[in-house]
């Protein structure tokens, strides 16, 4: 008999949405790699699409392995339900496209991940919709850039790659005085570190390309609702449009997120050691990492995650050169974007990830030419201390600043 007591985190991460299949008692949940199923009889494929029986009809319409998924992400971030997406991108556009008209106003995070923003400044305002984009750290910007025709808060939180970090039971407030909905993209936090839907977020998005995944092999999203009228709403908009995802993915993004509190546990201890050696490395110029105490929101950070998570930006004295000769420099950190797999990666942002946004805009939202982007990864810290040391010496030797050899190895 299962046990009525709602399982710990840790535990529903390896369970939530996973049986024994019942045709087999396969324990691991089947590849159902199919793109259509099979009716009964002709009454049974008319109760199917009318919605009288819930069976399965379609894979863009729903699958039972991207089911297994959605299930287990809805249950982690503690929402009514989940729909999977091709990529981040396609939940995120899915959400864009079911809340906003014409018309409506978005108030979002300056520095969230280039794409998210920049299609809402450059497509959806064919359609009539409008944005406004503010440091969404300080809750009242938020609230002065309410109109009465905004219909959605859109929050990063910890934002890509400024680390800023909202308050969002302070942003959820915002946004339902002013009647809209609050939208968190969460890919940063996970479900191990953050759920928005307890603060009040209507709905949370995720890239599951980053830690959900965690492998580097695969690209998703997901949408995660608090209320069912949002979830059909969500569903008939996606469905129609067809970012949905397909089978093979959802398995290989279920097999990685069993091991999610592992991953997130060694990975963010690594990132508080790594960003700490920086830190105190005189060839660096300033580190915002939410877990250290120097990060302007770390109080914030304490009180709202269960942890700072793994990826962190940070300057090099000597500004854009600098940073490129450290990048260059790397040898076991691999300069590739992308974040949350189990491997060292390092970016730099205002020349990949958000270069299409315009200079004084990234300037503005606090996306300098100096920043370096770091996600770390699982590796033993010695060595990801060491491939730091070794590259700030060549950066440093390179820019006659700083003496070679000036960082401290520890181990
Ligand atoms: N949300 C966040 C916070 C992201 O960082 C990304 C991708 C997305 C959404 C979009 O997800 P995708 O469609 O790629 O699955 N971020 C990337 C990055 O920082 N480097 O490369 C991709």
């Amino acid at each position: 008999m299962t046990d009525p007591r709602p399982m710990h985190l840790a535990t529903r991460i390896i369970h939530a949405g996973q049986h024994p299949d019942p045709a087999t008692g396969a324990v691991s949940t089947p590849i159902y790699q199919t793109s259509t199923f099979a009716f009964r009889d002709a009454d049974e494929g008319a109760a199917r699409f009318l919605g009288k029986d819930p069976g399965y009809k379609y894979t863009r319409l729903g699958n039972p392995t991207v089911a297994a998924l959605e299930e287990c992400v809805a249950t982690l971030e503690g929402g009514c339900g989940a729909l999977g997406a091709a990529t981040g991108m396609a939940a995120i556009n899915a959400v864009y496209l079911t809340f906003l008209g014409q018309g409506a106003h978005v108030v979002g995070t300056d520095s969230v991940y280039g794409p998210s923003r920049l299609v809402l400044e450059n497509e959806y305002s064919r359609f009539g919709v409008a944005s406004s984009w503010v440091d969404s750290s300080r809750p009242a910007l938020v609230e002065a850039a309410m109109r009465p025709e905004t219909r959605m808060v859109y929050i990063e939180s910890p934002a890509n790659p400024t680390m800023k970090l909202s308050d969002l039971r302070a942003c959820a407030d915002i946004a339902h005085a002013g009647g809209a909905l609050l939208v968190v993209d969460n890919t940063f936090a996970s479900p191990v570190l953050q759920r928005p839907l307890e603060m009040g977020a209507d709905v949370v998005v995720h890239s599951l390309t980053k830690f959900l995944n965690g492998h580097t092999d695969v690209v998703g999203g997901v949408i995660v609702a608090k209320r069912r009228e949002h979830l059909d709403r969500l569903k008939k908009v996606h469905y129609a449009m067809g970012g949905t995802m397909d089978p093979h993915q959802a398995w290989l993004i279920l097999r990685g997120i069993k091991t999610l509190g592992l991953r997130m546990e060694k990975a963010q201890a690594n990132a508080l050691e790594v960003a700490r050696f920086l830190e105190g490395h005189p060839a660096i110029a300033w580190v915002l990492h939410p877990g250290l105490p120097s990060h302007p929101q770390h109080d914030l950070a304490r009180r709202q995650m269960d942890g700072p998570g793994a990826v962190f930006s940070f300057g090099v004295k000597g500004g854009l050169e600098a940073g490129k000769a450290l990048i260059n420099g790397l040898k076991l950190a691999t300069l590739a974007v992308s974040l949350g797999g189990v491997e060292t990666l390092v970016e730099h942002p205002a020349s990949m990830t958000h270069t299409s946004m315009p200079r004084a805009e990234r300037e503005a939202a606090g996306i300098s030419d100096d920043l370096v982007r770091l996600a770390v990864g699982c590796e033993d810290v010695r060595d990801l201390i060491a491939d730091l040391d070794q590259a700030l010496a060549v950066a440093a030797a390179a820019e006659g600043a700083v003496p070679a050899g000036a960082g401290a190895v520890r181990t």
